[in-house]
Parts: structure tokens; sequence; C-alpha cells
């Protein structure tokens, strides 16, 4: 089996490359820092003895994907999976505050490329008659809570996008699924308030987040599913939590 993973050099697509390589898939890993991509694949290997191909690349740019994709060799063809996971949010403030470099980068990562990779994966899946694309969504997909406006937005789009997808790519014989976590702490928070690691860490006080693994063995679980069998879509949360903005914390 072989998967291709958007987004392995941290959090949620690291945690689900090294599951996936454990349970013997060979993968491609993609993300824009090439020296974590290169230690990831080296210590897969190593680990796991499955083939591991690294492609740096940044998703919001279509020609460097399409280029990227079309690199792949025949022996990592055709891909049985793809874990649609690069993403991110950027900026936690009023609509009227917001920042448009924060809203441009949100909408190319987590809508534009997730839509270039899928372009370009699409057509190896259609020509072998089967797939399986794996959306990383989000509760944020799902509802909407004061300032996260924009991120919300990017995420309800994916949600639409996982909905479409698997409607156009049923008769290709194309599974299509989705995967929305709550709270999860990885690099996520840091990057959303742009490397402020005080105020990341301040989203996770006095409660206990999903860890990257959590989400790992979910995405995991879906894309082992029998061939009869798709699951259209799921919402995982940390167990404190009922809402995006309803969380129990210890004081
Ligand atoms: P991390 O910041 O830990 O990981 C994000 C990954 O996306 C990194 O590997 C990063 O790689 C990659 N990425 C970001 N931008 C680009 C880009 N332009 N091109 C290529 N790769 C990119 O966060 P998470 O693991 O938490 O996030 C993974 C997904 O899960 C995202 O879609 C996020 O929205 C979603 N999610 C996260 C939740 C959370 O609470 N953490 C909850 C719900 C959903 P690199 O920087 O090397 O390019
Ligand atoms: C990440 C979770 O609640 O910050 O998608 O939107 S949240």
């Amino acid at each position: 089996m072989i998967g291709l993973i958007t987004g392995a050099t941290s959090g949620i697509g690291k945690s689900t490359a090294v599951l996936f390589a454990k349970n013997g898939y060979n993968l491609i890993i993609t993300g824009r820092r090439a020296d974590r991509l290169e230690a990831l694949k080296k210590e897969i290997e190593t680990t796991y003895r499955v083939n591991v191909l690294a492609l740096c690349f940044d998703i919001r740019q279509q020609t460097e994907t399409e280029a990227a994709i079309q690199s792949i060799p025949e022996s990592f063809l055709p891909l049985d999976v793809l874990v649609n996971n690069a993403g991110l949010a950027a900026g936690l403030a009023p609509i009227q505050d917001g920042q448009l470099e924060h809203w441009e980068r949100m909408i190319d990562t987590n809508v534009k490329g997730l839509l270039y990779i899928t372009k370009a994966v699409m057509p190896f899946m259609i020509k072998a008659g089967k797939g399986h694309i794996i959306n990383i969504g989000s509760i944020a997909g799902k509802e909407v809570y004061p300032n996260g406006n924009v991120y919300c937005a990017t995420k309800h789009a994916v949600d639409a996008l996982n909905k479409g997808m698997r409607m156009d790519l049923l008769a290709h014989g194309i599974k299509v699924s989705a995967v929305n976590p709550g709270m999860v702490e990885t690099e996520f928070s840091v990057v959303r308030f742009d490397g402020d690691e005080a105020r990341a860490k301040k989203v996770y006080e006095g409660m206990q987040p999903l860890n990257p693994d959590d989400v790992a063995e979910t995405v995991y679980w879906v894309a082992t599913r029998p061939a009869h069998v798709n699951i259209n879509d799921i919402i995982i949360m940390p167990s404190v939590q009922a809402a995006a903005t309803q969380v129990i914390r210890k004081s």
C-alpha cells in the first residue's frame, strides 16, 4: 500500500506518517521544511523498513505542486491513500482587525493548496479506478467561533469539498472521507500566533487536548475499513471539549 501525506513535517501529519509506516505503508511525505522531511524519511525507513519519498514544496504554488506530483516514480504509484493534512490558522482576531496576509495565507493553503494537490493526484487514482482521499477538516469546519472567521471559512470550505469530491469521484471507485479534530496540541497554535510560544501554550492550559497520535489513529482506522465501507465524516474531540469554545479547564 502507498500513502501520500501532506504536511508531514509536524503534528498530525507526522504522526500519521509514522503510524502508516508502522503498518507497512510505503509513503510519500510532503512539506516545506526539507531538513525535517529528510530526518523523518531516514527515521521511518530505518525503523519500519518501508520506502519513503520526500517531496519538498509549497502547496500554495500550483506549478510546484503539479511538478512534485508528476515527479513521483512508477514504484510509488498508484497511490492508495492521499491524506490532505497540510494546513494552518493565522491569527485569531475580530474580522474588522484581521490581517490580509493572514487571510490570504489561510485561504491559499487550506483551500487552494488542498485543491492543487488533489487535482494533481486524482488522475492517478481515476486511472487506477481506486483510491482514498482523507481530508483533515476541523471542528472549525462544523461551527464558527468568535474571532475564528476566516480560518472557520476555510475549514467550512474543506467540509464542502469533502462532500463534493465524494459525489464526483463516486463513479471512479474513489472513497472520500474527512476527519475533523477539536483541539490538538501541535505546532498549530504557535503558527497561529506567529511564533508566540507563550500565547500558544495558554490555549491548552488546564485541559488535556488531543495529541497528534490520537488523530493519526483515527485517520488510519478510516483508511483501513473494508473496501465496501466508507467513513464519510468523523469529529474527534478532547473529552473535556464539547464545542469549539466550550472547554472544561482546571484552574
Ligand atoms: P502543525 O503546524 O503541527 O503542522 C502543519 C503541517 O502543514 C506542517 O507539516 C507544515 O509543513 C504543513 N504546511 C503548512 N503550510 C504549508 C504549505 N504552504 N505547503 C506545504 N505544507 C504546509 O499543525 P497540525 O498538525 O495541528 O495541523 C495539521 C492539520 O490539522 C491542519 O490542516 C489543521 O488545520 C488541522 N487541524 C488542527 C487542529 C489543532 O488543534 N491542531 C484541530 C483541527 C484541525 P511545513 O511548515 O514544513 O511546510
Ligand atoms: C483547529 C481547532 O478550535 O482552533 O482547527 O479551530 S480550532
